[in-house]
């Protein structure tokens, strides 16, 4: 009871308000940030293994086989800005190619931040690396070791999917303004395909999707002081066609009541907890998403079955139009 009480004074209070508000809209929703407390991460980090989830093997594929191709098009001393921690393998393989003068890892969480830099250190020793602690859904200001350095923005991940639209203008708005004038951006976006391979790649054979998805309900029992019967729910994934989106849905699969930090819910069977949006982008819809932020595509590279993208764009100087 002591150790209960304890968590719930520990909680995080954004995440009480998200999960209150959430629970309690028209169309229930949690943001789907709260999936990766540290045994989500680690399950998402299982899932990129899955032999279903081909996002993160064939961007990685095609930075293996581009990423010079990408130097080419670059010129000299070029800062190299990640938004994100840049943990994953695909950051080497850039940076390898790209020589640049400096690198500058962005990331909310101060703790992943430090150590994948640590990481990154040691197989760059000679490489400035330059750590920046911030939010970067908002313009950031970078050190004042890259101001005259020309900029190369980093967005791997299809990470831009995992939000609506209005938001990922916003971002990559948000990123130009950070990177400033003359400054190029490397993004990974999803591509709309067969909606067989996409429902697999969301609701795999081994379950590990189904589980990082029901953490949620889990943090939320040790975090808020709920008591939400974990085996009333069950992990559904949902190809929205219109919204040409992936949706993760939680679905009760009986009637349910519980409490949440004092506060009573209740779910009909069939009802569901929306937890997550996958957005996926054809060849064009991927474009136009970056020219409404600014950004004009140089180049992108797909592999043979047309399942991923990394793009090369540039910051557009304003002009005008007809
Ligand atoms: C992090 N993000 C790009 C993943 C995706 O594919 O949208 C998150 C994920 N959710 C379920 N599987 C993977």
């Amino acid at each position: 009871m002591a150790e209960a009480a304890l968590a719930v004074r520990a909680a995080d209070p954004a995440f009480r308000a998200d999960v209150l508000a959430g629970l309690a809209a028209p169309i229930p929703a949690v943001p789907a940030r709260w999936l990766y407390d540290r045994r989500g991460s680690e399950l998402f980090e299982e899932i990129t293994r899955l032999p279903e989830y081909y996002p993160t093997r064939t961007e990685t594929a095609l930075l293996e086989r581009h990423s010079g191709e990408i130097a080419a098009m670059l010129g000299k001393g070029e800062a190299v800005v990640e938004f994100g921690s840049g943990s994953s393998a695909k950051t080497p393989l850039l940076l390898r190619a790209v020589h640049p003068a400096a690198y500058v890892p962005i990331d909310i969480s101060g703790d992943f931040l430090r150590e994948s830099a640590e990481a990154l250190r040691t197989l760059f020793p000679d490489l400035p690396i330059l750590p920046v602690e911030a939010d970067f859904m908002r313009r950031i200001d970078l050190p004042d070791e890259i101001a005259s350095a020309p900029k190369l923005g980093f967005f791997p991940g299809s990470t831009i999917g995992n939000l609506v639209p209005r938001t990922a203008v916003d971002l990559l708005r948000a990123m130009k303004e950070t990177l400033g004038d003359g400054s190029r951006l490397v993004i990974g976006m999803d591509r709309t395909k067969e909606v067989s391979v996409l429902l697999a790649a969301y609701d795999d054979a081994a379950g590990v999707t189904a589980a990082f998805n029901l953490n949620l309900l889990r943090r939320i029992n040790a975090e808020l002081d709920a008591d939400i019967p974990l085996d009333a729910f069950r992990h559904r994934a949902i190809w929205n066609d219109a919204m040409s989106r992936i949706e993760m849905h939680l679905e009760a699969v009986r009637d349910v009541a519980f409490t949440v930090a004092g506060t009573r819910f209740a779910f009909a069977a069939g009802a569901t907890i929306h937890t997550e949006n996958s957005h996926k982008y054809g060849y064009r819809d991927s474009r136009l998403l970056l020219r409404a932020a600014g950004w004009g595509v140089v180049r992108d590279w797909t592999d043979e079955r047309d399942y991923f993208s990394i793009i090369l764009a540039e910051a557009e100087p304003p002009r005008f139009a007809p």
